[in-house]
């Protein structure tokens, strides 16, 4: 089975993964096979696996010494070094902790304080009982929309150890609670495509890497940097994309190719590729788009029998291209006034688009901005014109820069994974929402608990917002993931006790009643895929080192909850960790059998080398199916056709998303646009480069590697940092009339003038915590960003609409606050 056919959010698409599996608990126990806890042997390699790559680990007497990568992984990226200061470091959470105002109070504490990190250290049982009578009490008094989970997206690796499953299977059995839709990563995209292409596109394969070297001629880097994403996957990387852009920067430099970055930034693919740059204003890619299609359209260049042929809608989409339906023609004249690319150079592209075979390889970051549907709308209708969809290393597609994108996928099973109950008893307490929704899109969390009661329009729906009293959240950390941090902290008082499950003291720790400390993947035996589009091989991810101070696995927390009200042992079915995986592989492997793939039993491959590699599979064209035969492999569209007009949106009669794509002004923008003038840079919160997400940042010698003066780095052009007398390695305030930080000068010639980027993940590190508006001494770029959605259709985050100032910092430099974990009271 290959992912292509998987059409489901991020997270839809692991619970497809997991369908099969049936549960169990492993806190107890002996096991079934060689244990490869580390006090086995004095000293010993012992491989695992993260998001940043297979490794093995060198551990002495216990102690993790030394990391080396898998010898497997061609490609090893450099944030391998900082998974062993993921166990080892000053802010992990070591054990269970309650703030204390609200261990003397409760709901009735005094949450003005959330933020301070004061903090009482509590046995686990207490603290399970606290989390269970609040549980009970919420649930009694509020119904099922009182309580509010979600977000475990960037869990580790690992098919049994899910916290977000461990979390949702106890949680069901106790009753029902309001849970998110959609993701921060492509919130608007994977609402608006399926609208559009019948897909959500951006969480499948994609045509791969050794046809485009073999057939494209031009690829188009739309707002995507595969050299700097490809590092990490949902599942452990294999690297592979990484050999076949090495062949695509041969390419290039042997004229066969040409590769352009439309990007405001010199991106790392660029820098990598020796590409060449459109550096267009941030924010305008739908201008341009527009203004190529109509060069397109005047020229006469478009392929009308395709667009004839695959897509319905072009007639309602014409006569605002032309400019019919509002007298402005969206020609290059008009598109270069707003992107700042030169009117001929559009002309010029455009007529490259269809001079040989073009691939658009479109990034995420341009749709988490307001209006973010139009973009990923825009660049498909723009392709539809090119006619190239479903050709081999022609057409569009957005994973090029995910979860190794474009690797030749194996004809290896698909493993499933740790997940709800076959068949649940009857829960504690009946679903009960009141009258309000069961969900809300993610990043409406804030709306949500300022605003119960209210209506919200989505996607077609209209969405009543419950009263959320409670809230747990497990592998997930608001305080990075949310924008607007200020008018996030005034939501959070709404709440009446926050729960958090967590292995580092992140901010959002810091801002909840009772926090659980739970093991790292490396205190933990699993088993993962190697490579996850390509599913390579499947490895054994074995326990380096045993659980440090109180840390336990999410699903053992889990278990003892359930036991407050007597459902521990339908939890756990009572099998060992290592029982469980045993299932899980044997399950894969009988899959395997059907397929004619063949795997050794679970001992040989545990107690061997602990890898397997899968029978390779064949190179695929994305949308090949639908080219060769529109009608017996249609789209998942209305129509079955791509939609360039959709009578399903229009028919919402949202004016922020109209019936096709079409040019809107975001609420603030650089660049001559809305606030230009009293903020003029842009910021963007691009992904780092070292680290995932937040992740990683309070690995203190790692975060050392690329912090300036102790802060986050932020970006700026040499002419911007001139204007304002600043050179590197200084300390400058960036703020808006959201919020101010502090960051760390770097000048850099990847950066135009107008745009400055300080990377998303950066820890929250308030001078006065849980003051709304104070300094972040470290510099969290969403105390600058703003919390509105995209539109009433996706309602997704708008994180890359923000413009802000930069100055000198001129006060007395406060000390760095994030990091270091909570301060103990008695
Ligand atoms: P992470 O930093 O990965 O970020 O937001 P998300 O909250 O997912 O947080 C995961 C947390 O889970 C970490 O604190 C980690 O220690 C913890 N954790 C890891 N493994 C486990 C486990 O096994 N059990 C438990 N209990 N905890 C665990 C990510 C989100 O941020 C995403 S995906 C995107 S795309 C967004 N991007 C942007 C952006 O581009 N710009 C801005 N300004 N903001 C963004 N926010 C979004
Ligand atoms: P970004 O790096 O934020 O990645 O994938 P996403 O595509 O969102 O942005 C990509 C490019 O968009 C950057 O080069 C940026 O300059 C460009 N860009 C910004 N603004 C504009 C604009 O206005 N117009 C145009 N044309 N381009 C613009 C994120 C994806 O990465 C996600 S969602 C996750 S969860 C993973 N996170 C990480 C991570 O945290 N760290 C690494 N190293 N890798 C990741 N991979 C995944
Ligand atoms: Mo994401």
């Amino acid at each position: 089975m290959s992912f292509q056919n998987i059409s489901s959010s991020r997270r839809r698409f692991i619970q497809g993964m997991m369908a099969t599996g049936t549960l169990s608990a492993f806190s107890t126990g002996p096991l079934i096979s060689r244990a490869w806890a580390a006090e086995a042997s004095p000293e010993q390699w012992i491989q695992s696996g993260s998001h940043f790559g297979a490794f093995e680990a060198k551990v002495v007497n216990g102690e993790w010494i030394d990391t080396r990568p898998f010898k497997h992984d061609k490609f090893p990226c450099d944030m391998l070094k900082a998974v062993k200061e993921i166990v080892y470091n000053p802010s992990r959470v070591r054990y269970p902790m309650v703030r204390l105002d609200w261990l003397l109070k409760r709901e009735k504490s005094d949450r003005s304080q959330r933020g301070d990190n004061r903090f009482v250290r509590v046995t686990w049982d207490r603290a399970l009982d606290l989390f269970w009578q609040e549980l009970e009490r919420v649930q009694k008094q509020y119904g099922s929309s009182g309580v509010f989970t979600g977000l475990a997206d960037w869990q580790m690796i690992g098919k049994l150890h899910k916290a977000g499953g461990a979390m949702d299977r106890a949680l069901g059995m106790h009753g029902s609670y309001v849970t998110t839709v959609g993701d921060y990563s492509a919130a608007a995209a994977q609402i608006v495509l399926p609208h559009v292409i019948g897909s959500l596109e951006v969480y499948e394969q994609q045509t791969s890497l050794p046809l485009v070297i073999e057939n494209t001629n031009t690829i188009i880097l739309w707002g995507c940097d595969p050299i700097k994403n490809l590092q990490i996957e949902y599942l452990v990387p294999d690297h592979e994309p990484f050999g076949y852009w090495q062949q695509i920067k041969d390419n290039v430099s042997q004229g066969k190719m040409r590769v352009i970055s439309i990007d405001p930034v010199r991106s790392k693919t660029q820098n990598y590729l020796g590409c060449e740059q459109l550096a267009l204003n941030p924010q305008t890619d739908v201008a341009l788009m527009l203004g190529l299609a109509h060069t397109l359209y005047s020229e006469k260049l478009y392929d009308e029998a395709f667009v004839k042929e695959y897509s319905v809608g072009f007639e309602q989409f014409l006569p605002y291209l032309t400019g019919e339906t509002d007298k402005q023609p969206k020609d290059a004249k008009w598109a270069a006034a707003i992107c700042g690319i030169n009117e001929e150079a559009i002309r010029e592209l455009a007529r490259l688009l269809v001079k040989g075979r073009t691939q658009f390889m479109g990034g995420w970051c341009v749709q988490r901005m307001h209006h973010g549907e139009q973009y990923p709308w825009m660049l498909v209708v723009l392709a539809t014109m090119v006619g190239q969809i479903g050709l081999p290393g022609g057409g569009v597609g957005f994973g090029w820069h995910y979860n190794g994108g474009g690797t030749v996928t194996s004809k290896g099973p698909v493993l499933s994974g740790l997940g709800g109950l076959s068949t649940p008893p009857k829960a504690v307490h009946a679903a009960d929402f009141r009258g309000a929704s069961p969900h809300i899109p993610v990043s409406r969390m804030v709306d949500c608990l300022l605003s119960p009661g209210k209506k919200l329009a989505f996607n077609g729906e209209t969405l009543s917002f419950p009263e959320i009293k409670m809230a747990i959240f497990t592998a997930a950390n608001p305080f990075h993931a949310q924008q607007d941090r200020n008018r996030m902290i005034e939501a959070w008082k709404k709440l009446e006790t926050i729960i958090v499950l967590d292995h580092q003291w992140t901010a959002s720790c810091r801002f909840a009643d009772i926090v659980l400390p739970v093991t790292t993947r490396y205190e933990r035996n699993d088993i993962e895929q190697f490579g996850t589009h390509s599913n390579k091989g499947l490895m054994a991810i074995r326990q380096v080192v045993k659980p440090q101070f109180e840390a336990r696995h999410d699903f053992d927390i889990f278990t003892d909850l359930c036991k407050r009200f007597g459902q521990d042992e339908t939890y756990s079915e009572k099998l060992t960790e290592m029982q469980w995986i045993k299932r899980l592989y044997e399950e894969g492997r009988k899959q395997g059998q059907e397929t004619g793939v063949t795997m050794p039993d679970f001992d040989t491959f545990w107690n061997g080398e602990g890898y397997i590699e899968y029978p390779a599979g064949a190179p695929w064209v994305r949308h090949g199916e639908f080219r060769d035969s529109p009608d017996l492999n249609p789209l998942g569209t209305p129509s079955g056709l791509i939609e360039i007009y959709s009578k399903t949106i229009a028919g919402f009669g949202y004016q922020d998303c109209p019936g096709h794509p079409v040019w809107m002004e975001p609420f603030e923008r650089s660049h001559s646009g809305k606030q230009a003038e009293t903020y003029p840079l842009h910021l963007q919160s691009c992904h780092p480069d070292k680290r995932l997400h937040s992740q990683i940042c309070s690995s203190d010698n790692y975060r050392q590697t690329y912090a300036v003066n102790g802060r986050e780095p932020l970006y700026i052009s040499p002419s911007d940092a001139k204007t304002r007398g600043l050179k590197n390695g200084d300390i400058a305030r960036v703020f808006n009339a959201r919020g101010q930080v502090l960051a760390g000068m770097v000048i850099s010639e990847d950066y135009t003038a107008g745009v400055i980027r300080i990377h998303e993940g950066a820890w929250y590190s308030p001078l006065e915590g849980g003051k709304a508006g104070t300094l972040c001494t470290y510099g969290d770029p969403n105390v600058l960003s703003a919390d509105i959605g995209t539109s009433q259709l996706a309602q997704g985050p708008s994180a890359h609409t923000a413009t802000v100032q930069v100055e000198r910092y001129q006060g007395v430099i406060p000390a760095v606050t994030g990091f270091g974990g909570p301060q103990q009271v008695q």
